[in-house]
């Protein structure tokens, strides 16, 4: 089998992983995850040839405890809010749209103090780390790291423009580790008053990292985009297969000849170099993330515009 196009429906995941919310805590299973995989990697746990995919479930009181890996991970909150995760001993409180980062090496551990269940998509990097034989990981022994920092430091002192006057450069991924939704959303909608539409992306951004303009990680690059509605993209490919979450909205895409009918938090996958066409029925916000950054640190990412 080759490598496909595929969606997941959110719903169905989200029963599920409920029903697996009864058989198994966070705790027990360390990380309590729907892999979503691609069709044509069977066995692999892997969502492209590079990139992993899963649904995370935290249940109200539960922790998901703390550990490192050499892996980078992002996540994109999909249902419930006010859960957290700490990040190196910063708490970040999550909501719907919220785009986390968990940097390679860095503590992280997860708890839902809310009373709802809480569903975010995880994206790793676990197959990249795999080919070149890199793939490490610890556990912190307890089930949080220690807070040593003020919950909101690091979007204030990273994400207001502005950096610390002698602030250096260490680490490869973004200093901020939550990107706030109602931020990006906002600054979305005031773009789209000016109308300025690439015929292929309509209006996408990417997250970068402050400190350098880079893409927000290492080896994962995250977009955040707005179709308006009735808009229909001209014909799109390139080299970085690429997941896509509908975040608001609904319509459709056509990857490789492939039509798939989405809604809210509804998931899918486009291969490399398979032509693209998505389609909104009403205003659609589209978040995603691929290996771009990656491959184009290596010299492979190619991209493709519809000649017609
Ligand atoms: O939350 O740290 O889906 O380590 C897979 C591996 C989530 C996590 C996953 C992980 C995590």
């Amino acid at each position: 089998m080759y490598k496909r196009q595929h969606l997941w429906r959110f719903e169905q995941a989200r029963e599920w992983l409920l029903e697996a919310g009864e058989l198994i805590t966070a705790r027990e299973a360390e990380r309590r995850v729907l892999i979503l995989e691609n069709p044509g990697l069977r066995g692999d746990s892997r969502i492209t040839t590079s990139l992993y995919a899963g649904l995370q479930l935290v249940l109200p009181g539960e922790v998901a405890p703390a550990h490192r890996h050499s892996q980078s991970a992002l996540r994109f909150v999909l249902d419930g809010g006010g859960a957290h995760t700490s990040v190196n001993g910063e708490r970040t409180l999550m909501e719907y749209g919220d785009f986390v980062i968990t940097p390679p090496w860095a503590w992280h551990d997860h708890g839902n103090d809310s009373d709802q269940p809480m569903i975010w998509m995880d994206g790793l990097d676990i197959p990249v780390a795999s080919f070149f034989d890199a793939s490490f990981a610890e556990g912190y022994g307890e089930d949080e790291h220690p807070v040593s920092r003020q919950t909101g430091d690091s979007l204030a002192r990273y994400g207001a423009n502005m950096l610390p006057v002698d602030f250096e450069q260490r680490e490869l991924a973004s200093p901020i580790f939550n990107y706030p939704y109602a931020r990006s959303r906002e600054a979305l909608e005031k773009m789209q008053r000016q109308q300025e539409w690439d015929p292929c992306h309509g209006l996408k951004m990417r997250y970068v990292n402050p400190v350098d303009g880079g893409f927000a990680m290492p080896t994962i690059s995250p977009f955040l985009q707005l179709l308006p509605q009735g808009f229909k993209t001209a014909a799109y490919r390139s080299t970085d297969a690429t997941v896509f979450v509908a975040t608001e909205g609904s319509g459709r895409s056509t990857i490789d000849g492939q039509e798939f009918t989405w809604g809210p938090r509804d998931i899918f996958v486009a291969p490399s170099w398979k032509w693209i066409v998505h389609e909104a029925d009403d205003e659609t916000v589209l978040f995603s993330y691929s290996d771009r950054v990656a491959q184009q640190k290596l010299g492979f990412w190619r991209e493709q515009r519809d000649p017609a």
